[in-house]
Formats: C-alpha cells, sequence, structure tokens
C-alpha cells in the first residue's frame, strides 16, 4: 500500500535520498534544458527553509554553550580554532596552485566573451568593525553571524558573571536557570525542524539542480571540463590528505569514515545549496546529533567558520589563477604565486559565505596579479558548478577543525550513541 512505500522511503537515510535527488535533478534538467528552470522556486524555498533557521539556531546553541565557557575557556578555543582555520585554509591555496600546476587547465582555451564583472571585495578593517554590532537586532535581521555571535558570548558571559555573584536574589537566579532552560529547549526544537526541512529538501534539490543544469545545459559546460576536473581532483586531495588524514585521524584521533558519515547531511547539503551560512543549520545538527561534538565547542566555531573559514573557495583561487595565467599565456613566478596564497586567505576570511562569493574575490586575487579581470566573466557561466564542491569543502573543513578542538578540549565524545550507519530523521 501508499503508506508502506512512504515508510520504506522514510527508512532510507536522509542523505541518500537528497543525494539521489541531486542526480535526477541533474539529469532531468539536462535532459528537459530551459524549461525545467521553471522549478527554480522549489529550490529556493528549500534554501529559504535553511536560511530561517540560521539566527535561531545560532543564539541557542551559543546560549547552551555559553553555560560552561569560561573567558580563558573561551580564549585557548578561540585561539585554537581560528589558528587551524588559518592554517588550513593556507594549505588550501597551496593544494589548489599545486594541481593546477600540474593540470594547467586553460591552455588550450582562448578567452572570448565574458563581460568583466566588476566586484567590491570584502575590506579587512569592515570585517573587523563588522564583529560588533552597532543594533543587535539589525544584526540579527540582516543574518549577519560574526556580530550575532559576539554579542550571544558576551550576553551568555554576563549571565554566568550574574549567576556567580551573590549579591544577587533568588529571582534573578532563577530567571538565569530559565534562560539556560530555555536555550537547550529552543535549540531541541530547531534541531527537529532541519530534519523536518531536509525532508522537504528532497524535492527541493531535484529542483534546484534541474533549474541549474536547465540553464548551463552540455554545450556551455564542456570547454570548461578540465577546469572544473581540476577542482575536483584538489579538493579531494585536500580533503583527503587535511581533513580526513591531518586533522581528522592525526590530531583528533577520529576514524575519517565515522567523521565523514557524521557530516554527511551537512556536506551534501553544501554541495545543493552552495552557501555555508545556509548549510549552518545542517551542520550543527550533524556535529550535535551525530559527531557528538560538545555545544560549548561547535556553537562558536561553526558559525565562526561558516563566514571565516573557507578552504574550498580559497583553493579555488588557486585553481582560478593558474587557469587565468594558461589562458593570456602567462606563467606565475613563485612569489607571485605565494601573493595568491596571501590574498586569497586574506579575502576568504572576510567573504561571506554565500553562492558565488568566491567568484566575486576572484577580482581581487587577478588585480593583485595584473591578469584580465574578463576571466571572472569567462568562469561565471559554469561557477554554479565551481561553487559546489567549493562550498563543501568548506564544510569539511569547519567540521574537521571542529572535532579536533573538540578532542583537544575534551568536548566530543567517541564512543557512545549508535548513531554509525543508522538511518536518521526525526524521530
Ligand atoms: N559558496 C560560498 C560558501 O558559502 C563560498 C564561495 O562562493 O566560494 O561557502
Amino acid at each position: 500500500t501508499l503508506s508502506t512505500y512512504w515508510s520504506r522511503y522514510r527508512s532510507v537515510p536522509i542523505v541518500y535520498r537528497i543525494g539521489t535527488a541531486f542526480v535526477l535533478g541533474s539529469v532531468f534538467g539536462l535532459v528537459v534544458g530551459q524549461p525545467a528552470t521553471r522549478l527554480q522556486p522549489l529550490g529556493d524555498l528549500f534554501v529559504q527553509l535553511l536560511s530561517m533557521l540560521i539566527i535561531p539556531i545560532i543564539v541557542f546553541t551559543l546560549l547552551m554553550g555559553a553555560r560552561r565557557l569560561t573567558p580563558s575557556k573561551l580564549g585557548r578555543i578561540g585561539g585554537q580554532v581560528v589558528g587551524l582555520y588559518a592554517i588550513t585554509s593556507g594549505l588550501a591555496v597551496a593544494f589548489g596552485l599545486l594541481v593546477a600546476n600540474v593540470i594547467n587547465p586553460g591552455e588550450n582555451l582562448q578567452l572570448t566573451g565574458g563581460e568583466a564583472m566588476e566586484a567590491e571585495a570584502p575590506d579587512i578593517v569592515d570585517v573587523i568593525l563588522g564583529i560588533v554590532p552597532g543594533n543587535v537586532i539589525g544584526s540579527m535581521a540582516a543574518g549577519d553571524i560574526l556580530p550575532v555571535i559576539f554579542f550571544v558570548i558576551v550576553f551568555g558571559y554576563a549571565l554566568a558573571v550574574v549567576e556567580e555573584s551573590d549579591q544577587v536574589s533568588e529571582q534573578v537566579n532563577e530567571g538565569i536557570e530559565s534562560f539556560y532552560n530555555l536555550a537547550e529547549a529552543g535549540a531541541e526544537a530547531m534541531f527537529k525542524i532541519v530534519w523536518g526541512v531536509m525532508e522537504y529538501g528532497v524535492l527541493g534539490v531535484f529542483a534546484l539542480m534541474a533549474a541549474v543544469f536547465g540553464q548551463a545545459g552540455v554545450d556551455a559546460i564542456l570547454p570548461f571540463a578540465l577546469l572544473i576536473l581540476t577542482l575536483l581532483l584538489a579538493v579531494t586531495l585536500h580533503i583527503a590528505v587535511v581533513h580526513l588524514g591531518g586533522l581528522v585521524m592525526l590530531l583528533a584521533g577520529q576514524s575519517p569514515i565515522k567523521f565523514l558519515r557524521g557530516g554527511r547531511d551537512a556536506l551534501v547539503t553544501a554541495l545543493s545549496i552552495r552557501s555555508s551560512s545556509g548549510t549552518l543549520p545542517v551542520t550543527m545538527s550533524d556535529a550535535d546529533e551525530n559527531l557528538k561534538i560538545d555545544e560549548s565547542v561547535y556553537s562558536f566555531s561553526l558559525p565562526l567558520g561558516a563566514t571565516i573559514n573557507m578552504d574550498g573557495t580559497a583553493l579555488y583561487q588557486g585553481v582560478a589563477a593558474i587557469f587565468a595565467a594558461n589562458l593570456v599565456g602567462v606563467s606565475l613566478t613563485l612569489p607571485e604565486q605565494f601573493t595568491v596564497v596571501v590574498v586569497a586567505v586574506l579575502a576568504s576570511i572576510g567573504a561571506a559565505g554565500v553562492p558565488g562569493t568566491g567568484l566575486i574575490m576572484l577580482t581581487l586575487v587577478l588585480t593583485q596579479l595584473g591578469l584580465p579581470l574578463e576571466v571572472v566573466g569567462f568562469v561565471a557561466g559554469v561557477d554554479p558548478i565551481l561553487d559546489r564542491m567549493r562550498t563543501m569543502t568548506n564544510i569539511s573543513g569547519d567540521l574537521s577543525v571542529t572535532t579536533v578542538v573538540a578532542k583537544w578540549n575534551n568536548a566530543i565524545d567517541f564512543t557512545s550513541g549508535s548513531w554509525v550507519g543508522e538511518p536518521r530523521g526525526p524521530a
């Protein structure tokens, strides 16, 4: 009967259903062509449903985490997170340059067409100033993650200070308790909503992929096949060597298979919606429920990572720089390639975790190298494909650093939980 089919369908882990929708949607888009773009609103709905959860999930989990964060602990965890984020981003650009130098993906291409896209690169000073919200509600309304993190940490810390002082009334202490309880309940509810939204995601991802490939078509993609392959190879290497080998296995002593299983929903969502911020609710659910990481670490490291840590985006700058140099028939000197590393890492810190940021950042790198900005217009057509790989790599970077820092701070449970390989969803 229909209900047996339904429950059989529901018993398949959500990540496989979304993965299937991803493939079927892509094929559908290629076969149907332009008309498939009409499905776009169904995909937008998925992205919007996830976006809806970003700010509440940050606030609830951070407040929950703040309960256990003394300033010294926050300082230590913060230092470790930011340090690892910076190192891995630098390594990512190096990987991008390395692989692209071997393949030279633009060698046989002519630079034609494509309008130069003038875009504004984020300024590092603005980024730092932007950490302090001029107006908290305004920052929440705008979905600005960094100022919201800043305020909630300050607020959570103040709650802890008030609670510890013995000059406050019983009433105030009860109030603080209920704040924490509220945060805990709110976070639980949010995670439930995330899995509900993911159920819709099966349809949403089908629509998103159908629209992308309906728009682009094979003819437009084929000339860029080598660029796409180069990026694919580079991100695969970076994830395998740095994320899985270096961070997860070596530093955290965790099995990479378990890690990938625990984070798979987030990785597939990133691949589907091309946004680190949009994926954040799923990344946090995976960290909490599957990877068994304590909120005192992930509630801080993951929202921060979604904005400042972008390994895939940084790596792409290395690949694209070589690609651009190939197109105009020059080769980049070693010092020039080192410039790419510095500029790409700084730019990836300032860039927002939304679709297409990596393309905009490219203007910065190309300007720095004196390469033609037309390259940006040239590759813009396939960016929806490249962006997916970048975003997935960004999320893998956030999660693997979070795993290491959680391990260093005794905030991960490797033993408990029967989540390994088990189908999940709204229980
Ligand atoms: N898509 C972005 C992200 O959200 C970044 C990029 O464009 O590279 O991670």
